[in-house]
């Protein structure tokens, strides 16, 4: 595990690069799709912590929403507004619908959310050592799941062009693509970076690498964030290159926006 190259920054915690052991598992080939989840939404009645709270961070340029469900910009991100009525089944805003979308990964799931869909479906989050050893696809070292470079061709859904004003679309998305877009990695899963974040099940912790145990590591054992994988359609080298395989990045349990979902693995 670990930043093999030194892409990260140091407060991410990418290193020391170090060896772990997991026991065996099964993961999900791609992402929870919109319509995993709307059939999950359909056999219990589950309402997210977005349709309760009432509103979830979109993308300014993903909003669909009326002027006044968007009442204003984070002075931080500024690309990211909280829009009233932007949920998993209108990622964009009340504007938005899910039309075509079912193969998309589902966004504007928490933590808490993705939890409660793993216990529906009998499996559980990947705690973030199996995580990145799947997203490593056997390669050691790798910069990203195919390799070192970013090559010729598209691999993965992130940023192009002038971050976040003007997005070239160079490879096909402006936002989420369908789960099985590009070509799967050598454990024949999709889109492990790229796309949306991913969830996992521990705790961050920046220091967590000096101090991990060796053997199947489940994070710190407190903390207030719990850890996402994997970068998202947003990400871009002039500000976020956590579309590699060892960058981390962490928020919230109740937290949820249009650039984060989650994959499942075998409870056993
Ligand atoms: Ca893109
Ligand atoms: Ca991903």
């Amino acid at each position: 595990m670990g930043d093999h190259h030194g892409d990260g920054r140091p407060e991410d915690g990418e290193r020391p690069v170090h060896t772990v052991w997991v026991p065996e598992f099964t993961i999900d080939a791609t992402c929870v799709t919109n319509d995993d989840f709307a059939a999950f939404v359909a056999d219990t009645g589950y309402r997210t912590e977005a349709e309760r709270y009432g509103f979830s961070a979109v993308f300014h340029l993903a909003v669909r929403a009326e002027p006044g469900d968007v009442p204003g910009r984070s002075g931080e991100a500024p690309w990211w507004l909280g829009v009233r009525g932007a949920d998993w089944a209108h990622p964009g805003g009340r504007r938005s619908r899910l039309d075509g979308l079912g193969d998309h990964p589902v966004v504007h799931i928490s933590w808490h959310d993705a939890l409660a869909y793993c216990a529906w479906a009998g499996r559980r989050l990947p705690t973030e050592a199996e995580w990145e050893h799947t997203a490593r696809g056997g390669l050691t070292g790798a910069r990203y799941p195919w390799g070192d470079e970013l090559g010729d061709e598209w691999e993965c859904n992130i940023w192009q062009g002038e971050f976040p004003v003007h997005n070239t679309l160079d490879d096909g998305w402006l936002t989420t693509a369908p789960v099985r877009s590009y070509r799967p990695h050598g454990y024949g899963l999709w889109q492990m970076v790229g796309n949306v974040w991913e969830w996992c099940a521990n705790w961050f912790g920046a220091g967590y690498y000096r101090a991990s145990a060796s053997d199947n590591p489940r994070g710190p054992e407190v903390g207030n964030a719990r850890v996402l994988r994997g970068g998202s359609y947003v990400c871009h080298d002039s500000y976020c290159n956590r579309y590699r395989v060892a960058a981390r990045s962490s928020n919230t349990p109740d937290s949820s926006m249009g650039n984060a979902g989650f994959r499942t693995v075998s409870a056993g």
